[in-house]
């Protein structure tokens, strides 16, 4: 299903509601690494958000290296960002706080 991209404005919208997050891809994609105490907690933050993931139908790239996660959001169909990212970005930022 094709999706509109986010125009300049609601990209800078978009960082700015969420700081934690930065550029990836010239513009056309956000990252944050999420780091925990150990494995298991990092696997944990990662069962919640693959079904979120699913719940949305929007999925992260990411890796885990031990308590690691790095997660990067885009939107394949839209060939870059777009409310679909804007949206995961929230909901994750509201699973790890
Ligand atoms: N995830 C992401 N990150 N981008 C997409 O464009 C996308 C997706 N599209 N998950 C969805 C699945 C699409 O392939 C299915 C058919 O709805």
């Amino acid at each position: 299903m094709s999706v509109e991209r986010l125009n300049d404005d609601e990209c800078a919208a978009l960082l700015a509601a969420h700081p934690q997050w930065s550029v990836a891809r010239g513009g056309l994609a956000i990252e944050r690494r999420f780091t925990f105490a150990d494995f298991s907690e990092a696997w944990g933050f990662m069962a919640r958000v693959a079904l979120l993931a699913e719940s949305q139908d929007h999925h992260p790239e990411w890796s885990n290296v031990y308590n690691r996660v790095d997660i990067t959001l885009t939107t394949h169909d839209a060939g870059g960002l777009s409310a679909r990212d804007a949206r995961m970005a929230k909901a994750i930022d509201t699973l790890f706080s």
